[in-house]
């Protein structure tokens, strides 16, 4: 078990957070400063990528629209879908999980503190790497026209739409570099997550007392270092391929575009888990502290998150079942999507036995905790049509699989992203958001996603492609488009009240006390914002909820003194 430090020199700390300036922005390694950077750079991407999806929807709205040219569509749907996942999701639980990992497990701070800002500032410089596509001039290549811009391959960059002789802009290149440094970083941060929990956490911290978000952040953490490089290599062989002559994955040449699949999806896969295993922690946080109850089934909560990431590696050839490959092999995989199912399903079911029968307040963290979890069983439930092979003959490729993948990142991810902001809102900033608003913006959120992905699934049925950027009015799928577009423009309304509510709030007077929601765990022991070295006392847990424990025996001591 490993101790933390406590001779550590609090003015050591107090000097690195001294300054509040530009510079002592730019140069701090302290995790709460640096994970506050990753939230505003993160949210930004998140309205950039938002932006564009309107920008899509608007296109999509009617039939044979010249919103936007074909080319354009490319690039903006790639782009959507590139920084959502890369520039939004996937970093901001790095940021979340900064600020709280080591707040939970009673730490001072990440055990690398640099290369913990070194992750940060590699997420910018890849935004910008890969943003710098849309500057990319137009040019005549080989006696043909190459419009320029940005990758427009999808966010899955498939060869041989990547291969040079289909994306001859340099966009395309910059799209895997600016995707490389963002690999870079998250390994980095991975490798940060896991040497912290493993060596930092406070004393009587064992591995049956750490909080389920640190669990999710632990197996996130090495999913990503595990999966991230095949990212990289998948990346690099590509970019090789475009750039020096290299045979390995454009036919053209004799390479295999069959190899690039495989091994972006043994990526691609782990990698929905590292977007949505965090927020299966922060809800595993939230729903408890709601309840007024214990976690129920604490180890099975963490042991279904470790048997998930292990089988979140042997599903992969779920998205290549129209490739061709061996009967055999496609049921294999098959078998094994089934099977995740049952990891998921214990957490479902934990979930809503800790909810039975416990006094449910539903404030905003709560709300959003809610929306998550029946937003994410209908992603999950969609996601299993898409494992069986009939089916996914017949819907691969079609709007029921943007469909599943919004159910699932933005009814997932982004609700428990939200559920979090929420709820340690008061703790970053010793604010609360205000309560009307934030339930308003649940609702709005909750009905504009159905009104935007529910029909989407009716569209897929009916066959309508995804990454087609218009179709002819016979076909009849106008009238659920323009739905969807509408439903888009509410999702928009709703974070614009987000952040309307973020504004007012950090206007208005510090009211936070250290534990607002009479919470669990370590990160409310200490003061609302944290100081700099986070707790003035050395922690030791007891138990799965020492703050709870501590709270206890005050109010035991109170009611026993005498009046
Ligand atoms: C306002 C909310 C959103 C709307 C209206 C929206 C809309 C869309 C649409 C219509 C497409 C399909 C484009 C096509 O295939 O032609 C798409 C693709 C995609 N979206 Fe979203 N989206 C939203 C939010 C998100 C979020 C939050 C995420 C992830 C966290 C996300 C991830 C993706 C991905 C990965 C693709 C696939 C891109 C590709 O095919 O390469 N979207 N989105
Ligand atoms: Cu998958």
């Amino acid at each position: 078990m490993a101790v933390m430090d406590a001779t550590l020199p609090r003015a050591r700390f107090a000097r690195v957070d001294k300054s509040n300036g530009i510079l002592g922005w730019l140069t701090t390694v302290d995790h709460k400063k640096i994970a506050i950077m990753y939230l505003f750079t993160t949210f930004f991407f998140f309205i950039v990528g938002g932006i564009m999806a309107l920008l899509i929807r608007i296109q999509l709205a009617e039939p044979q629209n010249t919103f936007l040219t074909p080319e354009q569509y490319n690039q903006i749907f790639t782009m959507h879908g590139t920084t959502m996942i890369f520039l939004w999701i996937i970093p901001v639980w790095a940021g979340l999980g900064n600020y709280m990992v080591p707040l939970m497990i009673g730490a001072r701070d990440m055990a690398f503190p640099r290369v913990n800002a070194l992750s940060f500032w590699l997420i910018p410089l890849g935004g910008i790497v890969m943003y710098s596509g849309f500057l990319v001039p137009a040019t005549t290549h080989a006696g043909l026209l190459c419009p320029g811009g940005p990758g427009d391959a999808g966010w899955t960059g498939y060869v041989p739409l990547t291969g040079a002789h289909y994306s001859c802009s340099m966009g395309q290149d910059l799209w895997i570099i600016g995707l490389h440094l963002l690999g870079i970083s998250s390994m980095l941060g991975g490798i940060n997550f896991l040497a912290t929990i493993h060596n930092m956490r406070a004393k009587g911290m064992t591995w049956g007392r750490l909080p389920l978000f640190v669990w999710a952040q632990e197996i996130t953490a090495a999913l990503v270092v595990l999966a991230s490089p095949f990212l990289a290599s998948g990346l690099a062989m590509n970019l090789l391929d475009r750039q020096i002559g290299t045979n390995f994955f454009d036919p053209v040449n004799g390479g295999s575009a069959l190899l690039y699949q495989f091994v972006f999806w043994f990526y691609s896969h782990p990698a929905v888990y590292i977007m949505v295993l965090p927020a299966f922690g922060i809800i595993s946080e939230i729903i408890p502290v709601f309840s007024r109850k214990p976690i129920f089934g604490y180890k099975a909560m963490a042991a279904s998150i470790a048997a998930i990431a292990v089988l979140g590696f042997i599903v992969f050839v779920h998205h290549m079942f129209v490739t061709g490959l061996p009967l055999v092999v496609q049921t294999f995989f098959a078998f094994t999507t089934f099977v995740i199912g049952v990891p998921t399903g214990v957490k479902i079911f934990s979930w809503l036995a800790t909810m039975w029968g416990g006094s449910i307040k539903y404030d905003t963290p709560m709300l959003f905790a809610c929306g998550f979890l029946l937003m994410f069983l209908i992603g999950g439930i969609d996601g299993v049509y898409l494992g069986s092979l009939a089916v996914d003959r017949l819907v691969h490729g079609t709007y029921w699989v943007v469909a599943h993948i919004h159910y699932v990142l933005f009814g997932g991810s982004v609700f428990g992203v939200f559920a979090a902001f929420y709820y340690w809102f008061p703790k970053v900033t010793g604010r609360f958001l205000n309560e009307k608003l934030g339930k308003l913006h649940f609702w709005l959120m909750f009905i504009g996603m159905n009104l935007t992905f529910l029909p989407m699934h009716a569209l897929g049925l009916l066959g309508m492609p995804r990454r087609i950027a218009t179709y002819l009015d016979n076909r009849g799928w106008g009238d659920i488009n323009s739905l969807i577009t509408f439903g888009a423009f509410v999702i928009a309304i709703s974070i614009t009240v987000f952040m309307i509510n973020f504004v007012i709030s950090m206007r208005a007077p510090k009211t936070a006390p250290d534990d607002p929601w009479e919470g669990n765990t370590l990160e409310w022991a200490t003061s609302s914002p944290p100081p700099a070295w986070n707790f003035d006392e050395e922690q030791e847990v007891l138990s799965l909820r020492p703050v709870r424990d501590k709270r206890m025996a005050r109010k035991k001591a109170s009611a026993g003194a005498p009046a």
